[in-house]
């Protein structure tokens, strides 16, 4: 069997895969040992992989107005189009939305293009949504975008700060390496995030801070590092700039960050006491009006007290997406130019030259958001979207959806054919998926690894850098667009890094310039900037020092009385953006079946809300329906709802409807966290779930959301009037029952063959059966009798599992809890010999924790 190392597509920590092809689009996915982001490792989404490389949805043939045609006709049409409007309209009136989750070479080809020889900047990357605070932090503390740890300082140092950073599902092999951390050296873990996530819950200090409460802490700390005398004056006077008056600024008092003076404390004595820390930030830092600012707030506690540049120390901002880094380098952001280079003149003539370009960008082009209202007003008048679903995942996507409705000419390159963004676009084309795709990635480290393709392309698809390559081709560009295959865009971009750099720059990798095709092919990861670029205390500014910025706390919005409350956005363990991919799986999509709503108690009762019926969130931007979930994880006054639901999959909770396009003012990233809401109970007058093989063509409904499940679908419908059975169930043998007592109709449909092909359940106001026995019917081997249908239970009751945890290992919190009764066991390796449970890709393994030492605590308590 052949084996093929390659690295995983979902987020940037990187883990290396080992895929053994088996057959047809088969494959078996394990984590490669050797690889040093991973070392084996693989959390659920890794895991799974192999769920999701069918062709199901697949986009294969390129499309213009919706009819396929031939690639020359697309690719005509597509090169015509932008050298017309560039004619017409001049270099900016033409953009490219890309995205992380393109290769390096793919983002390369494309930031030549449009800087190079459209001549605009307009090029930005979803990164922007993503790291871009990061980004201008790092430049402004560093003087260069050079993120200053790697993955083996977790495990170095003694104290681990996560700030804004759900790490134990959103980067959980990081997370499993700050596990080790902890349990081999005792290190210590701080979870500051206003939610009580299942990261926070195993921290040994949580800190539930106010939403946007972080550079008020972070002065607060620095400011009481200085009064215990924790300063690093050497470190100081010899590496760092101090702006004047930067120490009279400090405000010392977190209680503006919603933290009171006993827990912050805690933490002084710890960050104190530990000189070997890390910071690692992610969304809840970035994502934010103050997100540049938290950044340097965090930067500047590190500085100050020397913890950077030495192992287990430093500010570590960990990257979203696969190639969010990669997209960094080359120039993916609107900001940059190429190859960490700017827009003074000596940059832009070193680029154009390097190039051999006709033209030359000379100034930033539109940043993301800003795009879109260029898009909105008519000043783009046409735009290609690559490997981003912005019609989902931009601030007040409504208006992105008119933006995109009102342009001239939209072109779409996706793997998928029906996304919510692929919806407006006047060609399409398709690109080649992971596990085709072929080129480098480089993740939140500086590490750079291979993708390589498992499987031939399907149908037409191409490689995203061809497909730019030929466009740039038909529109006069030949000599510069002339790569014979990814290894050779590499060299190219590899020698740029060092034109004209004399060390000025630390991303400098032209020792890699003349990688042969054999050598890339056989390419193991190698870091750029080395494990620590900043080991000398030698920075990216003329004098060679960093720099401390001065950061004040965002000015508080005045209270709006209609929308009191405060929304934040993110992300579930299981599931990966707009979930084009995850999606499709049955195991990833146990989890969290609905987007929920997290709500405090309190906030639900003052507006008679309840947990688990439906609620309605509002803002002025719109409005989007949920499931709620009443938690004290929650702070009072706040709210959280996932990120991932788009039209294909629910009529209810697309998130990105409600915020507004608030940005961080030095780096354009929208603030996703923190917009003002307010929440009402839906009135509903019939509630229903549908389980069926074949996906249900759905009327319009007040609220629908359908998740894949093993066999089919699960559908969780609610609405007004009446509801159309017969245009939801397929033809067969129908079994009906109405169940007046439980006001509920139920309706089973067997195939010829006898078995599940659709099973109904509608109330008025009663309670809905349990989903599990009835969802599995679909799969089942054995043919269940009528009554047990229509009951949707089994005559005889097996075990009820209760909501799965384990997705590995299909083990739920019922057997669970029994397990630990039954067996009296104690911890997680107890449970995991048990029933298997969380010994595969441990990402349920904070969950299993926790429950855990909830069924233990009653015990412990009883015997004390
Ligand atoms: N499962 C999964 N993993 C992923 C992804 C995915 O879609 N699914 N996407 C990948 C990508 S692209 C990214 S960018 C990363 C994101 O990874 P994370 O940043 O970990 O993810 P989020 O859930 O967006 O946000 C993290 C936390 O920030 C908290 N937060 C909100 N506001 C504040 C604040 O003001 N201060 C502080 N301190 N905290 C705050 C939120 O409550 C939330 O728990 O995940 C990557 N990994
Ligand atoms: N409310 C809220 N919104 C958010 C966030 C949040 O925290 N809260 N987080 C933001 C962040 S950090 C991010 S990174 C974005 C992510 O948001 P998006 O980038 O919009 O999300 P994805 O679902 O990853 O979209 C990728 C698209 O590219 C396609 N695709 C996959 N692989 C390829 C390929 O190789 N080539 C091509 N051409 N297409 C491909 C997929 O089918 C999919 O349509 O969302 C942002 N939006
Ligand atoms: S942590 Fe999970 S999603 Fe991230 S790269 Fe590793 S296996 Fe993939
Ligand atoms: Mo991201």
């Amino acid at each position: 069997m052949t084996k093929i190392c390659t690295t995983c597509p979902y987020c940037g920590v990187g883990c290396g895969i080992k895929a053994e092809i088996t057959g047809d689009r088969e494959v078996i996915i394990k984590g490669d040992e050797e690889h040093p982001a991973n070392f084996g490792r693989l959390c659920s989404k890794g895991t799974h992989l192999a769920e999701t490389v069918s062709l199901e949805g697949r986009l294969l043939y390129p499309e213009i107005g919706g009819e396929r045609v031939e690639w020359a006709n697309a690719l005509d049409l597509v090169a015509k189009r932008l050298a017309d409007t560039v004619r017409e309209h001049g270099p900016d009136s033409v953009a490219f939305y890309v995205s992380g989750q393109l290769l390096t070479e793919d983002y390369y080809v494309a930031n030549k293009l449009m800087k190079g020889f459209i001549g605009s900047a307009n090029i930005d990357t979803n990164s922007r949504l993503c790291m871009a605070s990061a980004v201008a932090a790092h430049v402004r503390a560093f003087g260069e975008d050079v993120v200053p740890c790697s993955y083996d300082d977790l495990e170095a140092a003694d104290l681990i700060l996560l700030v804004g950073s759900n790490t134990a599902w959103c980067h959980p092999v990081i997370w499993q390496r700050i596990e080790k951390a902890r349990s081999e050296r005792g290190t210590k873990l701080v979870v500051i995030d206003p939610r009580r996530t299942e990261t926070a819950e195993c921290a040994d200090l949580h800190l539930p801070i106010a939403l946007d409460g972080d550079v008020v802490l972070f002065n607060a700390l620095l400011a009481e590092m200085m009064t215990r005398g924790l300063l690093d004056e050497d470190y100081l006077r010899d590496h760092v700039d101090t702006p004047a008056g930067f120490w009279n600024r400090l405000t010392d008092d977190p209680a503006a960050a919603g933290i009171d003076r006993g827990l912050f404390d805690k933490l002084a004595d710890l960050v104190a006491a530990h000189p070997k820390m890390v910071t690692l930030f992610s969304q809840g830092a970035n994502q934010s009006v103050g997100g540049t600012d938290k950044g340097n707030a965090i930067i500047n506690l590190h500085l100050a007290t020397g913890r950077i540049g030495k192992p287990g120390m430093g500010p570590f901002s960990i990257t979203g997406q696969p190639n969010a880094m990669g997209g960094r380098e080359v120039g993916g952001l609107s900001s940059m130019l190429a190859a960490h280079m700017g827009f003074s003149d000596a940059e832009c003539e070193a680029v154009q030259l390097y190039w051999n370009s006709p033209t030359i960008a000379r100034q930033p082009g539109r940043k993301a958001v800003d795009m879109f209202r260029d898009v909105h007003d008519g000043k783009i008048k046409a735009i290609w979207v690559m490997a981003t679903n912005p019609a989902v995942s931009m601030p007040d996507a409504d208006y992105v959806r008119e933006a995109l409705n009102r342009c001239d000419f939209v072109v779409v390159s996706d793997v998928i054919t029906e996304t919510d963004t692929t919806a407006y676009a006047d060609v399409k084309l398709p690109a080649l998926a992971w596990g085709e795709k072929d080129g480098t990635v480089t993740n939140s480290e500086r590490l750079i690894s291979r993708q390589r393709p498992l499987f031939a392309p399907p149908g037409e698809a191409k490689a995203d850098w061809w497909i730019v390559q030929e466009v740039a081709r038909r529109m006069g560009f030949d000599d510069a667009f002339s790569f014979d295959g990814p290894a050779a865009v590499f060299r190219e971009y590899a020698a740029q890094t060092g034109f004209r750099n004399d060390g000025q720059r630390k991303l400098d990798i032209s020792e890699w310039a003349d990688t042969s095709d054999r050598e890339y092919d056989d390419w193991v990861p190698k870091a750029w900037g080395g494990v620590s670029p900043f080991a000398e205390g030698k920075f990216t500014s003329s004098d060679g020092k960093a720099r401390l910025v001065a950061v004040v706390p965002p000015a508080s919005e005045l209270v709006d009385r209609a929308l009191p409350l405060r929304l934040n956005t993110g992300r579930y363990r299981d599931q990966w953006h707009t979930m084009t991919r995850t999606g499709l799986s049955p195991r990833l999509s146990q989890h969290r079946r609905e987007a929920l709503v997290e709500i405090h108690p309190d906030d639900a009762e003052d507006r008679s809300i309840e947990d688990g019926t439906l609620a309605r969130i509002m803002t002025p931007q719109g409005n989007s329906i949920f499931r709620v979930q009443l938690t004290d994880a929650q702070r009072k006054g706040e709210m959280f709802v996932p990120m991932h639901w788009t039209d294909q999959m629910s009529g209810g909770g697309r998130a990105n409807r409600l915020p507004d396009q608030t940005v961080d003012p030095v780096s354009g990233q929208p603030a996703y966290k923190n917009s003002s809401c307010n929440i009402a109970a839906v009135e509903l007058e019939w509630r229903a779930f549908l389980v069926s093989s074949n996906r249900p063509a759905l009327p319009a409904l007040l609220y629908w959301t359908s998740a894949r499940i093993a066999g089919g679908w699960l559908t969780e419908m609610a609405s007004e009037g009446n509801i159309d059975v017969d245009g939801l169930l397929p033809d067969g043998d129908r079994l009906e029952a109405v169940d007046l007592k439980r006001g509920m109709r139920r309706i089973a449909v067997r195939d010829s063959g006898g078995r599940l092909a659709a099973a109904l359940f509608v109330t008025r106001n009663g309670q809905l059966p349990s989903r599990e026995w009835i969802a599995a019917q679909l799969v089942s081997d054995e043919q269940a009798d009528a009554p047990s249908l229509l009951a949707a239970r089994p005559k005889v009751a097996g075990p009820d599992k209760g909501a799965i945890l384990c997705v590995c290992f299909n083990v739920g919190v019922k057997q669970i809890v029994g397990a630990i009764a039954e067996q009296s066991l104690t911890s997680l390796e107890d449970v995991g010999t048990a029933l298997n449970a969380g010994t595969n890709c441990g990402s349920c393994r904070p969950a299993l924790a926790k429950l855990l030492a909830e069924t233990l605590e009653p015990k412990l308590e009883a015997a004390e």
